[in-house]
């Protein structure tokens, strides 16, 4: 099927493109000087997503410098830690940091119970930008996989140094496994508010599916992950949604990703191109995979890599262009603008 190009939700449908759709991860954030300009404002960023007019128009700053061909949410993953009271607080160059982390099995025992009313601030972002956008620009609503929330929400912060997270697993295992379940269902609840309120696809972002490694992987995360697909595909509201997962450097083969319930897989930069396109071919989309460090290269550099992404992919039915991961602060937007008219001309 040939449809004409840059059609986001097509390409979901695994219709072949002229040119393929593209959108960025983070595409509104630090890189950008009008989104800085409007952050000055906040000093805690967690305020500047409870702030539906200011959210709509951080989702709109990218799509009219670069005429992306989705738009995202604006707001965060830790949205659900926060509503479950563990006190999210954004620290100035710190990232996150929760004043109530989950420490103890009590922990988990005393939490309370996840209400998606709590964030009507996201629906109401959504309502907002869906009647701000055009609609030639469909609308990507998200959330944290279980287990990357649940990785924030023990570490207490960044899991990267991961302090307390492996030790926490090993001691309460059955109360970690009580907690995913916690989330998986806060997930699916958040998702589909988001979908009522006009998400077009949504988007799991697995982000430290590379803490686990062999079958913790699939035991702690993708078990889980598989559930909320399958709770988004059973429920009347949401089951025509398309779902995207971006997993971070998975420790496992890409045909464990070969879920009937999801529609793409977005590949980290370490991905195999061939190896994704044997695997996906005809069943799935693929997005993304551009490292996004290319972008600090010449422009020689980067226009090469693009036109190399995109001949490879030029034969593959469902192929959406995007980073291997969010677009980071250090990068000029001049740089977005010369990757893109590589990817259109
Ligand atoms: O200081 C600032 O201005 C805040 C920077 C920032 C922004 C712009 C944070 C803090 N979050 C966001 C917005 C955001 N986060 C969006 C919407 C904007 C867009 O995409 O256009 C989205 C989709 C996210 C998702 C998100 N938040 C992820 C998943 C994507 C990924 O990069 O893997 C993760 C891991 C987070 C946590 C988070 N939020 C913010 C930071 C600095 C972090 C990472 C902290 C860490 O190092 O672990």
């Amino acid at each position: 099927m040939f449809t004409n190009n840059r059609d986001f939700l097509a390409a979901l449908r695994l219709e072949s493109q002229n040119i393929p759709p593209a959108w960025i991860m983070r595409q509104a954030g630090r890189y950008l000087p009008e989104y800085l300009a409007v952050r000055k404002h906040f000093p805690n960023f967690l305020d500047m997503c409870k702030t539906p007019e200011v959210c709509c128009e951080l989702v709109l700053q990218p799509i009219e410098r670069f005429d992306l061909d989705a738009a995202i949410i604006f707001s965060d993953i830790l949205t659900i830690p926060d509503a479950l009271d563990l006190g999210v607080i954004f620290k100035e160059g710190q990232g996150p940091v929760f004043k109530n982390p989950i420490r103890s099995k009590s922990d988990i025992k005393n939490l309370k119970e996840f209400h998606p009313e709590k964030l009507n601030y996201v629906y109401d972002t959504t309502k907002l930008t869906k009647q701000a956008l055009p609609s030639s620009k469909p609308l990507i609503g998200f959330t944290g996989s279980p287990w990357t929330l649940a990785a924030y929400s023990i570490e207490g912060k960044s899991p990267l140094k991961n302090e307390f997270l492996s030790a926490f697993l090993v001691n309460a295992e059955a109360e970690t496994h009580d907690f995913l379940n916690i989330l998986t269902s806060a997930c699916f609840l958040y998702l589909k508010e988001q979908i009522i309120s006009g998400a077009d696809a949504v988007q799991i972002f697995d982000s430290w599916a590379n803490l686990l490694k062999g079958e913790a992987y699939d035991q702690f995360s993708l078990n889980y992950i598989k559930k909320l697909l399958s709770m988004l595909k059973k429920d009347p509201i949401t089951k025509n949604t398309p779902i995207i997962l971006f997993a971070r450097d998975p420790s496992c083969d890409l045909n464990n990703f070969l879920i009937p319930e999801l529609d793409c897989l977005s590949l980290f930069t370490s991905a195999d191109i061939n190896e994704a396109m044997n695997t996906f071919n005809g069943k799935m989309a693929i997005q993304g995979n551009l490292n996004p460090k290319i972008l600090l290269e010449s422009d020689a550099i980067l226009v090469d890599a693009v036109k190399q992404l995109s001949d490879s992919f030029q034969n593959y039915p469902g192929y959406i262009f995007n980073l291997g991961h969010g677009i980071t602060p250090d990068i000029n937007p001049e740089k977005v603008a010369i990757m893109l008219d590589a990817l259109r001309s």
